[in-house]
């Protein structure tokens, strides 16, 4: 046995993770379920760590030294228990440790470490960053047995992305065969059992509502100042400047200067079909919040923007025939720009507020111990909500480590102060325009909601005393007393009720 490292599933993140363990002198083994795919990545990759192309899985659990580390990066879902399980047919060991770095849902992490416990210690470590993060440096949420990622350690902290000590900026990479030397790196342990998996679900979760609040910045822009792509890849290039700065304000920067292939005089964004795909983990952050009773508005709301971006045929039909206004604006226009920006900035902060209120409940339900400034240092760099936002977040939990939510940390407090009132004028103009901003305004609702000592609610319970003799608590009571009514009959004349009665 002479890898260091197995890894199987050879599609785009497997090929890019083994070529940057290789790259930092790991030798790894590989395997692919359709075997040509292995052959021609190691006929044109030679990194300096070396691969060890292997034909089966005998072979390749044969060629790993003990105790193996052997990372499946294939399709979630039943893929994985496949795998595992033709792993076990070929030679792997109790002391063997299985790492899925898929995209898997974190409760079936727990189920299969539990599952597994006999034959391996099986392990779940998310992965964030796409293609050019797996080869060059993702961001790496591990979560499972302690002495399992003491073996993993090393590695990972070898192959995550790295960020500057001081600034917290990611240390541009990398090119073939040359790592970044230096840096903090963007892992962290997070946790046993599914902590990894879940820190990962509430990334995507929140790059759902960071993706989908920029598109509407977009939309808002494009059709209240007529701007067109070029116009508006230069705004976010200046937003890319400051407190904004981030991946994903990048790439629209790029992406909306890009010509159309096709029609050579216009711009590719233009020509792309409104209609947005989803694999999941955007919807199984919405649905843990639901099971969780946590707010996570926003999340959810982007992934229902996504659906109904989808029902494309029906909406076509639909503007037809619904009418609304005719979207202008007769103001300043960059005023408009800078207070889009400000009603980007501020929706974004409640988003992560979302986000990690989330990940704070979690941690209740599965007996985890999250770090949240560690979470936010990792997200720093390689992954794709990577911004220098996260900055701010990390020094709010350091500051606070048991900070109640984002919004009532002094940073975060005092930059929606600043901009709430651009925000809510946004988020008017898309009201009376008739402009789809359901990110703006759940953002928006979500923080005016969190910051009310009183809501509607007591009329809620009292509805729901009537109709369902749920009861209610009163003001002047002590919390968790429970009160009914006998309600009179709908339409029958209400009962004078002496006060103090
Ligand atoms: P895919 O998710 O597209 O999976 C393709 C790989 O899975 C191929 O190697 C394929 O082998 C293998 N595979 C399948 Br499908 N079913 C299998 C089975 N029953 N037994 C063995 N192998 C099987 O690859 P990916 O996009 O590289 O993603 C890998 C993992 O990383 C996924 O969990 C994904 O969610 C996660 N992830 C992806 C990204 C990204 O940007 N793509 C980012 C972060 C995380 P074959 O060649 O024989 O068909």
């Amino acid at each position: 046995a002479t890898a260091d490292v197995g890894l199987i599933g050879l599609a785009v993140m497997g090929q890019n993770l083994a070529l940057n363990m290789a790259d930092h002198g790991y030798r790894v083994a590989v395997f692919n379920r359709t075997t040509d795919v292995m052959k021609k990545f190691v006929a044109s990759e030679n990194p300096p760590g070396g691969l060890v192309g292997c034909e089966n899985l005998k072979d390749f659990v044969a060629s790993i030294k003990k105790p193996r580390k052997i990372i499946i990066l294939v399709k979630a879902g039943p893929a994985i228990d496949a795998v595992t399980k033709q792993l076990f047919e070929a030679g792997v060991e109790p002391d063997d440790i299985v790492v899925d770095c898929g995209n898997s849902l974190w409760t079936d992490t727990i189920r299969r470490e539990k599952e597994y416990a006999a034959k391996c210690k099986f392990f779940g470590s998310g992965v964030s960053g796409g293609e050019v993060g797996a080869r060059f440096g993702p961001s790496m949420m591990p979560g499972g047995d302690p002495a399992s990622w003491k073996h993993l350690e090393p590695i990972w902290k070898a192959v995550a992305a790295k960020v500057d000590a001081q600034t917290g900026k990611p240390i541009e990479t990398a090119s073939p065969g040359k790592p970044v030397v230096g840096g903090v790196p963007c892992t962290t342990y997070l946790g046993p059992n599914g902590a990894g998996h879940y820190v990962k679900m509430v990334h995507n979760g929140i790059e759902y509502i960071d993706m989908q609040l920029i598109c509407e910045a977009y939309t808002l822009l494009s059709n209240l100042l007529g701007m067109k792509a070029p116009e508006l890849s230069k705004v976010f290039g200046t937003w890319n400047e400051g407190d904004l700065d981030s991946y994903l304000i990048q790439i629209t920067e790029d992406i909306l200067k890009q010509p159309d292939p096709v029609h050579k005089e216009g711009y590719l964004v233009d020509y792309v079909l409104d209609a947005a795909g989803q694999k999941g983990t955007g919807k199984w952050t919405s649905v843990n919040a639901l099971d969780m009773g946590i707010p996570a508005n926003s999340i959810a709301e982007a992934v229902f923007a996504r659906c109904l971006s989808a029902l494309k045929e029906e909406r076509v039909e639909a503007s037809k025939k619904l009418k609304g206004p005719a979207p202008s604006h007769s103001g300043n226009r960059d005023e408009l720009i800078a207070a889009v920006r400000d009603a980007l900035y501020c929706s974004k902060i409640c988003a992560y507020a979302q986000g990690f209120q989330l990940m704070r409940e979690a941690q209740k339900e599965y007996n985890w111990t999250f770090d949240f400034a560690a979470i936010a240092s990792i997200f720093r760099g390689g992954c794709i909500i990577r911004a220098r936002f996260l900055q701010k977040i990390m020094d709010a939990y350091t500051r606070d480590k048991n900070l109640v939510n984002l919004l009532l940390d002094s940073y975060f407090n005092e930059q929606i102060q600043k901009s709430q009132s651009n925000w809510r004028k946004v988020v008017a103009l898309a009201a009376t325009n008739g402009i789809a901003a359901p990110a703006f305004m759940s953002a928006l609702a979500y923080y005016d909601g969190y910051r009310a000592e009183r809501l509607p609610a007591n009329l809620l319970q009292a509805q729901r005393d009537y109709f369902g003799a749920h009861t209610y608590e009163r003001i002047d009571a002590p919390r968790g007393k429970a009160f009914h009514l006998d309600w009179p009959e709908p339409g029958r004349p209400q009962v004078d009720i002496v006060p103090g009665s």
